[in-house]
């Protein structure tokens, strides 16, 4: 979880002039709907074994193979029109000649993923929030990017971020923050007109989708492409295809039951994970009928942790949407004021 950062710019005045967009399309309800959040799992197992990268059960039929590398593919921004990036705003001149020599300045200040869920609203990981830098440099929204190298996109001032009060740094539990932007554009052109659309939020539907137990679903962000020292973020939105892990055998492969409760959710693919920097973006279905007219992505979960990435037999854990809900709800309905919430 590398997490960038220094120091100052104000948050500037609160703007209230916030974007004549219509609604998001997806009004989050009261309860979870129907089926929504009832997983399939799978029956009880005896054994777990890993042997080559992959995870044997009793049967000897391999499962859920993980090899090293992080392998992701190059995602198209317009087949992830909620994608958001975070990061801070620390000037060149706060970073030694040494590390500018080696980093370029957007892969210093990148901090993580995030996603579009209702207007002005993005939905990232508690471990993402620096209050200090917010203070300090203020943050930064970009939506609509693909090659972070580049200004493409639209960014953002963020003017508030609320925490959930129950994350826990140790266990991760909770990793769950909303941050909201600020519209200073003068010309209120639509973000849909420019490709940026909300994603929908498990659990939000009048039906479904029923996650399978090996469910195929898709991470993505600009996180780094190997593990260590010479790490180095993807400038070029990486998308990886991954499946769910039911949550029994997640626990044991992590050897953190405690850690994997039904707040969270699973994921792992053949050498594909998310890994550091992707923390806060989305995990979502690959694509989900959602009526005769839309064909649209729904998302399950946030980029949390993992034990390294793309370790052999190692998922990754996100946190689960669906558990959030009433706090997704609660935190854009509170005051201004508010900064953490239960
Ligand atoms: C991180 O450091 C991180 N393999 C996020 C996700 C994963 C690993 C590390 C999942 O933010």
């Amino acid at each position: 979880m590398r997490i960038a950062c220094l120091a100052v710019a104000a948050m500037g005045s609160n703007a209230a002039a916030q974007s004549e967009e219509p609604d998001a399309p997806f009004a989050l309800p009261e309860t979870i709907q129907g089926e929504a959040d009832q997983d399939l799992e799978v029956a009880p197992f005896e054994r777990l074994d890993v042997l080559g990268g992959c995870i044997y059960f009793l049967d000897g039929r391999p499962k859920y193979c993980t090899h090293k590398g992080i392998g992701g593919f190059f995602l198209d921004k317009d087949k992830a029109p909620w994608q958001a990036q975070l990061s801070t705003n620390i000037p060149a001149s706060e970073y030694r000649a040494t590390t500018l020599r080696k980093y370029p300045l957007w892969e210093l200040n990148h901090l993580c993923g995030g996603s579009l869920i209702a207007p002005n609203w993005i939905l990232t990981a508690a471990h993402c929030i620096k209050r200090d830098e917010m203070r300090r440099y203020g943050l930064t929204v970009r939506l609509g990017v693909g090659d972070l190298s580049t200004p493409e996109g639209v960014a953002f001032r963020i003017d508030r971020a609320v925490v959930h009060q129950d994350y826990d740094p140790k266990t991760k539990l909770n990793d769950i923050a909303l941050v909201r932007f600020v519209d200073e554009r003068p010309n209120k052109r639509p973000l849909r007109e420019l490709g940026i659309e909300p994603i929908a939020l498990h659990g939000s539907l009048p039906e479904g989708p029923r996650l399978k137990p090996e469910e195929e679903l898709i991470t993505m962000g600009w996180g780094v492409t190997s593990v260590g020292p010479d790490g180095r973020n993807s400038k070029y939105l990486l998308g990886f295809q991954l499946n769910r892990m039911p949550n029994e055998f997640c626990a044991q492969a992590l050897k953190a039951p405690e850690r994997v409760n039904a707040s969270v959710i699973c994921a792992i693919g053949p050498g594909r994970d998310a890994c550091q920097g992707d923390s806060g973006g989305p995990l979502n279905t690959k694509v989900y009928h959602f009526d005769s007219r839309r064909v649209i992505a729904v998302q399950v979960g946030i980029v949390s942790w993992g034990k390294g990435c793309a370790t052999p037999g190692v998922p990754g854990v996100y946190t689960r949407v669906s558990a959030h809900l009433g706090w997704i709800r609660r935190a854009m309905a509170a005051p201004e004021t508010v900064t953490t919430l239960r």
